[in-house]
This record gives structure tokens, C-alpha cells and sequence, in this order.
């Protein structure tokens, strides 16, 4: 593998340096001339709503990221797009490139309609890098007009010494490489995942669904071109039907460094995006290569099941990165807004910031973090310490020149867990509807305390990002992590879940982290060091631009101290020439 100078063509160098050169340049004129709000309280469809730094290309609509890859010094990124607007359909997969996860530069789609078995549409699909180091892409085509009848297809690069692989062959002799045989339900078949080697083959997973019960297929190949599926499925479960399952494995608890999807893992992960519910889960279990099933540590896993994300995240998907040997996800972030009104802006979807990913010192659960690289983007600090917050006070961070995008990190101490509230077992399944019920403006005992986001000068506009302690029956104490939106604009007809998840982390010490990705329509955040993340779109009337401001606020009866909190205003990257 070349050093990307390198293998890069002087053209393309020219065309990186003059875009990375104009981008900085491009940031600050746009941040200074769009930051002031106008008197007018504004609608969704308002430029200084349009993320700054989370992926997007520059109009329509996206959704599913596809075979994310490293590949010659360059991170490629695809992902399901509408060429012709704002609404799913027609859906090819774009194509971006970029250095750092952060930068992105557009490319042309790579894998669009054009052979029988895939002329009605290029699904889902997954990267693969084969022995030789050649990437191969293995997707879902619609082959039929009628309905979506699904096969899976397979292409290469057309020249495989172009970092950048541009163009896409799929080769009229392999493909389709799979066909829902009899007994498939043929429009529920799709999203092929990275393919792994064990033994003398190949396996990859394709989701589908029996009945009730999802599955994860398995196919199996010598030589990666012809595929034959395994009598039994991966796992499966009764949920419905599983789309974009995910499969890999994980060094040991605790250890950050990631693995390469066909090395031998101390654990395994399986995620599968729920049609049901569009919510990603997964567990952590064990997998026997020999007839490859795959069991989760903890039975109850598959119904009580883990998320990446308690928010709006969606058909994600993971890559290992060779370069610094971790794994990284990604994931879609839908608009939460109305159709007319992402006809009316001309795009919807975004991509949730890559996240490093890796197994939580007790093995039961994933730890997830933005990746470094996001911190390039970081402006001047502003920085609290030690201040206590007294029961339902709350304090401005000042003297963040774009509270609108920022990154913010915390760290929480309450002075006792005495107050914390009675848990009710019947939320034990249900943190959502604790949060509901709980929102951040209802008075608790231990919190509800944290972050109020995007928030307007008169605090008329706000969105909560907080914790709140209970104890369980036995005087255990139960954290839940909310992100509460009701507040978040004075703009009718926006969905504005509360979302929410249990923290399962030890509090008997009263510390307590939370870090949040600010970024105009969305707020990411990351609980207790990544235990629990919780992603929300969120369209504010007043609070955005100038207007927006950050708090730090207290709604229980004990004392909260910030420990330190640290706040960055946040750059634009290159993104895609948006
Ligand atoms: N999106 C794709 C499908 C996948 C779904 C179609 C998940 O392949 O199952 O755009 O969002």
C-alpha cells in the first residue's frame, strides 16, 4: 500500500489542496456572515439549520451508509441517495472520499442502475477487502418493477490502483451472486454485510425474516464469486425483519484496538437494524466458526436488547480501520421534520459523526466515542470548574463564539444519592416512556440535571440533554439518560421524542460524564464515556445562529457540582462542496 502522495495523481493532489485550502477561507465567511438569526423567528427550511460539520452532501436525500472502507490512504464513504430530491426513491449509491473521517469530498456515484439485477434499485450493501488487498462491494439489486424483488450483487474496482475507485464493474457473469431461493420471502432479502474469512471460505450475512422471526442468512464461497447459502441462519429471533445486520468481532473487554473482520475475536457483536421499530441493536455473544452460529452471552439479549443509540440512528454499519487499528461505526440520522418540509429545503439525512468503537471493561455492553479526528474542528475552549449548581438553578457557559455548533464535554458530581427518586420496575424495559413521563422540566431528586442545548436567551426554547438518579428496590442506583425536545421550537407539527437509556454505569461515587455534539439540527451525545448515546434532530425557531446559547442547569433537590466542563465553538469541514 502506497503513501497517498504517492499513489495520488498530481491533478488530484491540485484538487485536494485547492479545496482544503478554500475551505478554511469558506468557514469563516460562512459562520460570520450566516450567524446572526433574523427578528423573524425562522422555519425548518433555513440554511443556519443545516448541519455544519456532520456528513451531508450538498442537496437531497440520503439515508443508509454503505461499504465504508480505507483503502490506499483514503476513507471512502457510500451511501444510499436520491439523484432527483429530497425523498426516498431512485436510490444509487453517492460516493465520497476523504482523509481524515472529517473532510469529505464528493465523488461521482459509484454504484448506480445499470445491469438486469439491479435496474430498479442498488440497495444496502457492504465492502470487503480480499486477500489481495483488492476491495469487493457486495449489495442489494431490485431486479423487478413490480415489487421489490431482492438479489444480491457483487462488483470490483475497475482499476484497483486508483485510491480513489471511482468506477465500479460487476461483472455480467457472477451476478446476481444470490436469489432468494424457495421458502425466501424475496422482498424481504437484503444488505449484504462484510464478508469474513474462516477456514477455507468466505461467509456474509443477509438479513431477511421467516414469519415473525428475523434472521441473519449465511452464505458461504471459496472464492468469492460463487456463493451458497448455509443451511442455518447466523441467529435469528422473533422480531420481524432484520435489515443491515453487521457482524464482527472484538479484542478483549476493555481493549480499544479494534479487529479486522476476519480475525479471531475474544467476542463477537451482531447488530441488525429493526424494520420495526428503526431502532440498531445488538449483543455481544460467541461464535463457533466451525458451523457458524452465533449465541448472545446473555439469552434474553435478543429481546431486551442493547442499542447503539437511544435516538434517531439508523441501518449503521461498522469498518475496521487499519490506519489506527479500531473499528468505526456509522450511522443515518433521518430528518425529524415534516416531508413538504425537506421538499421545501432540498435535502434530509445526515451521517452521525464516525464513532471509534470497543468493548466495555465488564464485556456486556459496547463503548463508542467520536473519533479523534472531530477535535481538529475544535475552536477556542471555554472552560467551568467546580461550580455548584443548587437545586433548580442554572447557569450560563459564556463566551462560546457559536454556541450553535460547539462540542461540549462535562463532568458531573452530585453531592449525595440520598434523594434520588424511587424506581418503578415497570420502566425497567422502557426508559422512553420514563423520560416521557420524566422530562427535563419535572422536579426530581438527583437530577434531572445536565445540558440545556440550543437554547434561546429567555430559555422559551431548549433542548435538555441530562441524567436523573433512582434507586431500585434493593437501594441500587438506576441512571437514566434522556434527551428531552419538547422545548426544542416553537415550530408547529416537528416530531419531538424524548429519547432516552439506562446508564449502566457505577454512580456510588456521584461522578457522572456527558459530552454533546452540537451541530444547528442536531444534538449527539455520549453518556458516562460512551455507554449510552443518544442522537436527536432538533429545529429550534429562535435558538439558532447568535441566537443560541448553552446552560448548564439543575432541576433535583441535591446539589450537582461541574467538575470541569470544557466547550469548543466547532469549524466546518470540507463537506462535499455543501
Ligand atoms: N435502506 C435500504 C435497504 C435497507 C434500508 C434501501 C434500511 O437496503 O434495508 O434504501 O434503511
Amino acid at each position: 500500500m502506497g503513501t497517498p502522495q504517492r499513489v495520488l495523481a498530481p491533478w488530484a493532489v491540485l484538487l485536494l489542496a485547492l479545496q482544503l485550502a478554500g475551505a478554511s477561507h469558506v468557514i469563516h465567511r460562512s459562520l460570520e456572515a450566516e450567524a446572526a438569526p433574523p427578528s423573524v423567528p425562522a422555519s425548518i427550511v433555513n440554511s443556519l439549520l443545516r448541519t455544519g460539520y456532520h456528513f451531508q452532501p450538498p442537496m437531497n436525500w440520503i439515508n443508509d451508509p454503505n461499504a465504508p472502507m480505507y483503502y490506499k490512504g483514503w476513507y471512502h464513504l457510500f451511501y444510499q441517495y436520491n439523484p432527483k430530491g429530497a425523498v426516498w426513491g431512485n436510490i444509487v449509491w453517492a460516493h465520497s472520499v476523504s482523509r481524515d473521517l472529517i473532510n469529505w469530498i464528493a465523488l461521482e456515484p459509484a454504484i448506480y442502475p445499470s445491469i438486469p439485477s439491479d435496474q430498479y434499485g442498488c440497495w444496502s450493501g457492504s465492502a470487503t477487502l480480499l486477500g489481495n488487498g483488492t476491495p469487493a462491494i457486495t449489495y442489494t439489486g431490485i431486479s423487478r418493477s413490480d415489487i421489490n424483488y431482492q438479489v444480491q450483487n457483487i462488483a470490483f474496482p475497475k482499476n484497483a490502483s486508483d485510491p480513489l475507485l471511482r468506477e465500479w464493474v460487476k461483472p455480467p457473469e457472477l451476478n446476481p451472486i444470490a436469489v432468494p431461493e424457495a421458502g425466501i420471502n424475496a422482498t424481504q432479502f437484503r444488505d449484504p454485510t462484510t464478508a469474513w474469512f474462516a477456514g477455507r471460505h468466505w461467509r456474509m450475512l443477509v438479513g431477511g425474516v421467516r414469519g415473525t422471526r428475523g434472521l441473519a442468512f449465511v452464505y458461504r464461497s471459496r472464492d468469492f464469486m460463487k456463493w451458497t447459502r448455509a443451511k442455518h441462519p447466523l441467529h435469528s429471533a422473533m422480531t420481524g425483519m432484520w435489515e443491515c445486520p453487521d457482524f464482527f468481532p472484538v479484542s478483549g473487554a476493555g481493549a480499544e484496538n479494534g479487529l479486522d473482520t476476519s480475525e479471531h475475536g475474544v467476542k463477537y457483536v451482531l447488530k441488525n437494524s429493526l424494520d420495526l421499530t428503526r431502532y440498531d441493536y445488538y449483543t455481544v455473544g460467541s461464535y463457533n466458526r466451525s458451523n457458524d452460529q452465533y449465541v448472545p452471552d446473555d439469552p434474553a439479549g435478543d429481546y431486551r436488547r442493547l442499542r447503539y443509540d437511544y435516538g434517531n440512528f439508523y441501518a449503521s454499519k461498522t469498518f475496521y480501520d487499519p490506519a489506527k487499528r479500531r473499528r468505526v461505526l456509522l450511522g443515518w440520522a433521518n430528518e425529524s421534520d415534516s416531508v413538504p418540509d425537506d421538499k421545501a429545503k432540498g435535502w434530509a439525512g445526515i451521517q452521525a459523526i464516525p464513532r471509534k468503537i470497543w468493548l466495555d471493561p465488564s464485556g456486556k455492553q459496547l463503548l463508542q466515542w467520536p473519533v479523534e479526528e472531530v477535535e481538529k474542528l475544535r475552536g477556542k475552549p471555554v472552560s467551568v470548574g467546580g461550580k455548584v449548581v443548587k437545586p433548580g438553578e442554572h447557569f450560563e457557559v459564556t463566551g462560546l463564539a457559536t454556541a450553535y455548533q460547539a462540542d461540549v464535554e462535562a463532568s458531573f458530581e452530585v453531592s449525595s444519592l440520598d434523594k434520588a427518586e424511587p424506581f418503578d420496575p415497570a420502566y425497567d424495559n422502557d426508559a422512553q416512556k420514563l423520560c416521557g413521563i420524566k422530562g427535563a422540566d419535572v422536579r426530581g431528586g438527583v437530577g434531572p440535571f445536565g445540558l440545556w442545548v440550543l437554547a434561546s436567551g429567555d430559555l422559551q426554547e431548549k433542548t435538555a440533554v441530562f441524567f436523573r438518579v433512582f434507586k431500585d428496590g434493593y437501594g441500587k442506583p438506576k441512571v437514566l439518560m434522556c434527551t428531552d425536545p419538547t422545548k426544542s421550537s416553537l415550530s408547529p407539527d416537528l416530531y419531538k421524542p424524548t429519547f432516552a437509556g439506562f446508564v449502566d454505569t457505577d454512580i456510588s461515587s456521584g461522578k457522572i460524564s456527558l459530552r454533546s455534539l452540537i451541530d444547528r439540527s442536531v444534538v449527539e451525545s455520549f453518556g458516562a464515556g460512551g455507554k449510552t448515546c443518544i442522537l436527536s434532530r432538533v429545529y429550534p425557531s429562535i435558538a439558532f445562529g447568535t441566537g443560541a446559547h448553552l446552560y448548564v442547569f439543575n432541576n433535583g433537590e441535591a446539589d450537582v457540582k461541574v467538575s470541569h466542563l470544557t466547550a469548543w465553538d466547532m469549524k466546518k469541514p470540507l463537506m462535499n462542496g455543501a
